[in-house]
């Protein structure tokens, strides 16, 4: 590369001093023959030329067009214009609710045929398997909030059928707050931040939520399931899917049976604690985005089963509580779940934007085969998503957006609007025509509603058979293990404990007392309210014999083991190399992943010399964003950290937060800081020797060391 200047450009070097002109990232003299010498340097010779979106080849992307070095910014600068312009639009709405979420690709696979069932083409064959799309969400927070929310988590599937896109756009609770679609709006301006201050964000410990709530006795059973560790997943994969509603699948007689849709996920479920749920949103807000994406990219592939609750009529219309009110479940014990399929997750996004931000979910998105109900919840769904994603995406042509268009033929006459990037061809764009092509309405291939038999009088009203709101909450709470019980009583009376108003707590103690008193009681005893409340006035007295249902709770449904765990190590210089692989071995043998924990990122030097790289500094990867944790500091590493506060932190949070700890023989000192007790007891394992590195492994399927 010639430096020669040429004489047009020595004639502006007259006017200023060329050290001025560049930025700090622009040495002096870079200029040569109209290109910037280090812009050409880096790129221009490997990549293609950069264009405009217009195609046109740019020469100088470092700089806008003046009038003279120092001159004013000239209007005809179209590259300048163009860039800027595309910049200021960067920005579409963020969702109205659901706004933060991550998404992933995959498929589903079927495994038998269901043809008896429904017609649907996705369940027909075993083993086909049909494209999907998944995207994970808060519901409360901003398209910045952090990951670890409290909050109920948005499960929206796309599928990709043959027959046109199918969406079950569900959550990871299987009921929901309100009845009807009418009160969602309400719900929401409740739950979101309060309108004169802005504030608090993705967070429902507010006054206006729990007012809403407290006047609101249909929510009781949803809050029971909020107020669990279900809302503060450990990670997306380790968390259940739920249609909610009740839907109906048709057979190719025409033949309808009611459905619920269960997304069980293969790796079990897992939540953490509030207190671990607080410090990861500090130290990592983007913990379940990250996970996916880092688990997707490492192979480790997260899988759900399709579970199908099917029921006729006929247990419709004796089940105890009705099949079209969203705020009830229908416990698996008594239907039980049917397993057809599985959803496996195995590319992450290419492009976040494009794909999870413009994805665009439609309740009203089903397939021939499946059907509505008359769920009041899910009907003014139907009406509401198209809303949200024109206003959202811009136009009506946000089918035609990849990540939303169909993977199968289209045909049909929707023309034009904003954004068509279609390219219909021929004179034809109507219905029905003599010229031929382009499709026609097929009574026998096409989507037929199924024909339910409707009649009635127009009103406002809801069936008597939605008015028992408490007995399922009942149901909830008494499946709960003693711990997740303690849980929810803590929750309430955290968020509560954020209400100003002392009248609100005491109407949501009201509530409780008609889903349990000793519940009710401790909430009240620590928000030390002065009185008990009298109970709230139930629309139906709860029924006191539910029985427990074991899917309900999440303690015992964990994981079988360890696989798709973490465990932190911490290490110093001097690490005993050879106890570290036999370590790290055997937790890989788990299918689990190992992050190593220094004093520096840039690692350690181990007992053999050799240095071995670490993924976090301590301080930035503290126990809260481990399963499991193990200690393996050399004799002078554990005297050199042991006054660190993050080591304590480390370790202390460990032990709180009921994780098993291994530990090597010099750290049994830093460990006996944080509990004198702890090296006693059995769920802290010595690394002495190679057995007890299985023992560890053992007792980390387990994940936490709750109390009996
Ligand atoms: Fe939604 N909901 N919702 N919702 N919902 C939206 O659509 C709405 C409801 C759910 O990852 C919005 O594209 C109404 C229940 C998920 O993109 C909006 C009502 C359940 C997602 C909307 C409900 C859900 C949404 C906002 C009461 C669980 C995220 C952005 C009748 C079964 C999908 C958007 C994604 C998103 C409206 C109630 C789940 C505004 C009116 C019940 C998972 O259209």
């Amino acid at each position: 590369m010639s430096f020669a200047i040429r004489p047009f450009f020595a004639i502006a070097l007259l006017f200023t001093l060329q050290t001025v002109i560049y930025s700090q990232t622009q040495p002096p003299n870079s200029k040569v023959d109209g290109k910037d010498k280090q812009t050409q340097e880096q790129t221009g010779d490997k990549n293609a030329v950069m264009t405009t979106q217009q195609g046109i080849p740019v020469g100088n992307q470092q700089n806008s067009l003046k009038l003279g070095a120092r001159g004013p910014t000239l209007l005809e600068d179209f590259q300048l214009r163009e860039k800027i312009f595309h910049f200021d639009h960067e920005r579409i709405p963020e969702r109205v609710v659901h706004a933060r979420g991550y998404g992933a690709h995959g498929y589903y696979e079927n495994y038998e045929s269901l043809a008896d069932i429904t017609k649907a083409d996705i369940f027909q064959r075993a083993g086909e398997k049909t494209p999907a799309f998944v995207r994970f969400s808060t519901v409360a927070g901003s398209a910045g909030s952090p990951d670890l929310a409290r909050d109920v988590r948005g499960f929206a599937v796309k599928l990709y059928t043959q027959q046109g896109n199918w969406d079950i756009v569900g959550n990871n609770i299987p009921v929901f707050f309100i009845q009807d679609a009418i009160k969602f709006p309400d719900l929401i301006h409740a739950a979101k931040p309060e309108p004169d201050s802005g504030f608090p964000q993705a967070q429902t410990a507010h006054d206006n939520f729990w007012d809403f709530i407290s006047l609101t006795p249909e929510s009781m059973h949803m809050v029971m399931w909020i107020m669990s560790d279900r809302t503060i997943p450990r990670s997306l994969r380790f968390m259940e899917g739920f249609g909610v509603h009740t839907f109906r699948l048709v057979n190719s007689d025409g033949k309808s049976t009611f459905v619920k849709f269960h997304w069980k996920p293969k790796q079990g479920l897992q939540s953490v604690t509030w207190n671990e749920a607080v410090k990861i949103n500090g130290a990592d807000p983007d913990y379940h985005r990250r996970d996916l994406w880092a688990s997707i990219k490492a192979g480790d592939h997260p899988e759900w089963e399709l579970g199908l609750q099917l029921f006729d009529d006929k247990f419709a219309e004796e089940f105890g509580f009705d099949i079209l009110d969203a705020t009830k479940l229908i416990p698996e014990e008594l239907v039980p779940i049917r397993i057809v399929g599985r959803l496996v997750l195995d590319r992450t996004v290419d492009n976040f934007f494009a794909e999870t931000e413009q994805v665009a979910f439609c309740t009203q998105n089903i397939v021939p085969g499946i059907d509505f109900t008359n769920d009041p919840l899910l009907q003014g769904r139907n009406f509401s998503y198209l809303d949200t994603q024109l206003k959202r995406l811009g136009g009506p042509n946000f089918t035609n957006i990849p990540i939303n268009a169909p993977q199968c033929p289209i045909h049909n006459f929707q023309r034009d609007g904003h954004m068509t990037v279609t390219k219909p061809k021929g004179r034809v764009n109507y219905e029905p025509n003599s010229w031929g092509g382009e499709g026609s309405e097929s009574a026998a291939k096409g989507f037929q509603s199924y024909p339910a038999q409707e009649e009635g009088t127009k009103q406002r009203t809801r069936s008597e058979k939605f008015a028992d709101h408490y007995s399922q909450a009942r149901q909830f709470y008494i499946s709960q293990t003693p711990i997740e019980q303690e849980h929810i009583s803590s929750a309430l009376v955290f968020e509560l404990s954020k209400v100003q108003r002392v009248d609100i707590r005491a109407a949501i103690v009201s509530h409780l007392i008609n889903i349990d008193s000793d519940l009710a009681k401790t909430v009240a005893t620590d928000l030390r309210l002065t009185e008990m409340p009298s109970p709230a006035k139930a629309l139906k007295a709860t029924q006191m014999d539910m029985k427990p249902s074991s899917a309900l709770s999440v303690v015992k449904n964990g994981p079988k083991n360890f696989a798709g765990r973490t465990v932190g190590i911490l290490i110093t210089d001097g690490v005993d190399i050879p106890k570290l692989n036999q370590l790290v071995n055997a937790i890989h043998e788990e299918i689990a992943s190992v992050k190593l924990i220094a004093p520096q990122v840039g690692g350690v030097k181990g007992n053999d010399g050799k240095l071995i790289a670490a993924d976090e500094k301590i301080g930035g990867g503290p126990s809260v964003l481990y399963d499991a944790v193990a200690l393996l500091p050399s004799k002078d590493g554990a005297v050199l950290i042991a006054s660190d506060p993050a080591v304590r932190d480390f370790i202390a949070d460990a032990l709180a937060h009921r994780k098993f700890i291994a530990y090597g023989e010099f750290a049994k000192e830093l460990l006996e800081k944080a509990n004198p007790d702890a090296t006693h007891r059995p769920q802290f394992v010595l690394l002495d020797q190679s057995a007890s590195i299985q023992k560890f492994m053992e007792k980390c399927r387990s994940l936490r060391f709750w109390p009996e």
